[in-house]
């Protein structure tokens, strides 16, 4: 199956068709041509057809499990063969590697830290350094769409609630920033039904409808 950018929806429609709801509380003000910009899906990410994925990787870059395992098994070999020519990755920094067999065009490879209770503030600058790096590079190499899963938020253990802040802030500041134009769809793409109903409360007060 593969997921076409046509067949996933924007947050302008999917305020439409009340899968989403004003929020009480906003943290941005209105703009309407970011409703059109951003996505929420729910499903796999190796399966969908876009200029970019980012995947959640590990500081050897060399496969794991999780949506890193997911990524590497269906790419197929290669895949691995290329990352092991890049070094490694710092945590918070970001890789960017072809996708061999999977529909999307490239694989952006970030790597999240790991949630431990210490340092709480460095560990949220680096998953906010996940976003941000991913994004730069998706506009250095002219790719129009870039599709995230929830980074760190499996088994590295980072609380739900707490990545999606940071994920919407840094999308939403990099929206209002000169760069923002250069990407036609951001697309959070989401596993658990938890983590959708999460996205669904928190989308609003970062990108609210009106
Ligand atoms: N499509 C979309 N999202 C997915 C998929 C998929 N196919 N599979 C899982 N998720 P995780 P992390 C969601 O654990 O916490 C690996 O071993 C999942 O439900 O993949 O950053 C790496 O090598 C969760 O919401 O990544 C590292 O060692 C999100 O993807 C470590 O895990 C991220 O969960 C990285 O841990």
């Amino acid at each position: 199956m593969l997921v076409r950018l046509a067949d996933i929806k924007t947050i302008g429609q999917l305020f439409q068709t009340g899968v989403l709801k004003a929020a009480a509380k906003h943290r941005y003000n209105a703009n309407a041509g970011f409703l059109d910009r951003v996505s929420l899906f729910q499903g796999d990410i190796t399966v969908m057809e876009v200029d970019s994925i980012v995947n959640a990787a590990n500081r050897s870059l060399l496969g794991g499990g999780g949506v890193d395992g997911a990524i590497h098994s269906a790419a197929g070999r290669k895949l691995v063969e290329e990352c092991r020519t890049l070094g490694g990755c710092e945590t918070g920094e970001s890789k960017i590697t072809s996708a061999y067999r999977l529909p999307s065009k490239h694989i952006i490879h970030t790597v999240g830290p790991v949630y431990l209770r210490s340092d709480l503030e460095t560990r949220a600058q680096q998953l906010e350094s996940c976003y941000q790096t991913s994004l730069n590079l998706a506009v250095q190499h002219n790719l129009k769409h870039i599709a995230f899963p929830s980074v760190s938020t499996g088994i590295y253990g980072y609380p739900i609630e707490d990545a999606t802040h940071i994920a919407l802030d840094v999308v939403r500041r990099f929206c209002d920033s000169d760069a923002g134009s250069k990407l036609d769809r951001i697309i959070f793409v989401v596993w658990s039904n938890k983590d959708k109903e999460v996205y669904e409360t928190l989308i609003p007060e970062y990108f609210p409808p009106q």
